[in-house]
């Protein structure tokens, strides 16, 4: 049998039902996280659940479990689901009330709810990248939050793969922000470059490893915003999220980023950020061929 989590309770999965009234439901009133599992392991959990708990915060919603309460409830699912290889689903909303724009009473309790799917590392793309299309970022200013309301990351996720790419690459003016659900870097010169964590783009768990990874391993980078002629000029692009890792793009809107193959420090990022899997999670049997 398979299990979600609605309110601190595991139910089955295919029992799991929220009300029409749900705010999350009606206004995509809440916040969300995708947590990755690899042997059975979360990685960089605490990072991601204290993120969930910034985002509730600063739209009002309190999250009614401690982080050490919310870690055990989701091993305790990941168990219960022989979860091996996969991501763990959370999200709160502000919970079911009369539809009304204005927030509800405080005796309103969030609705919370977690469950599992299995995923497959995306080695194959990893091994030899993705392609990419560029798009005007039509999103709100508080792309810090991580919202449950996507419509603009969707229409532009939508758009590449219209044109059988794998992400948009958005911009606001003439400087790059994020992908649509990635973080997107450029190297120049042996320089990772990628936008500063902003209202503009979301923090991403994925992007902190990465930036940790080079300072330890003594790879120049700068986190500052970048053009879209920098982009163009790019001696490397790749992006970046919990379940495309370190992803080398090799094309962006038809050209070719260089000769079309994934590059050295990108292939460096990649491997370390592989032994930062293992020190978490275990040993990881498929790998990324060069
Ligand atoms: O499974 C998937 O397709 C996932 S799992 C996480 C994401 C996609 N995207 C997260 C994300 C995002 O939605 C936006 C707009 N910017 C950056 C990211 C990367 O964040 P992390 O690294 O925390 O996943």
């Amino acid at each position: 049998m398979n299990f979600a989590i609605i309110n601190g309770k595991l139910v089955n999965r295919s029992e799991a039902k929220v009300d029409i009234e749900d705010r999350g439901y009606q206004f995509g009133d809440g916040v969300y996280e995708v947590i990755r599992v690899y042997n059975g392991k979360m990685f960089t959990v605490k990072e991601h659940l204290e993120r969930f708990v910034k985002s509730a915060d600063s739209i009002g919603i309190t999250l009614p479990y401690s982080i050490d309460d919310c870690t055990a409830l989701l091993e305790e699912l990941v168990t219960k689901n022989n979860l091996v290889e996969g991501t763990i689903y959370m999200q709160i909303t502000r919970g079911t009330a009369p539809r009304n724009h204005v927030f509800p009473a405080k005796d309103v309790v969030p609705t919370l709810v977690a469950y599992t799917k299995e995923v497959a590392r995306p080695v194959e793309s990893l091994t030899n990248g993705v392609k990419t299309i560029r798009t005007e970022d039509i999103r709100w200013l508080r792309c810090d939050i991580k919202s449950l309301n996507l419509l603009g990351n969707l229409l532009a996720k939508q758009k590449a793969a219209e044109q059988g790419c794998f992400e948009a690459i958005q911009y606001r003016g003439d400087q790059v922000t994020e992908g649509s659900s990635s973080n997107i870097f450029i190297v120049k010169n042996g320089v990772v470059i990628t936008h500063e964590s902003n209202h503009l783009i979301l923090k991403g768990i994925t992007k902190d490893v990465i930036l940790q990874i080079c300072s330890q391993n003594n790879i120049s980078f700068e986190e500052r915003s970048f053009t879209l002629a920098e982009l163009a000029a790019a001696d490397e692009v790749f992006l970046s999220s919990t379940t495309s890792e370190v992803m080398p793009i090799i094309e962006i809107d038809k050209d070719q980023v260089k000769e079309g193959l994934p590059g050295p420090i990108t292939r460096k990022l990649q491997s370390l950020f592989t032994e930062e899997i293992e020190k978490q999670c275990g040993d990881l049997t498929e790998k990324i061929s060069s």
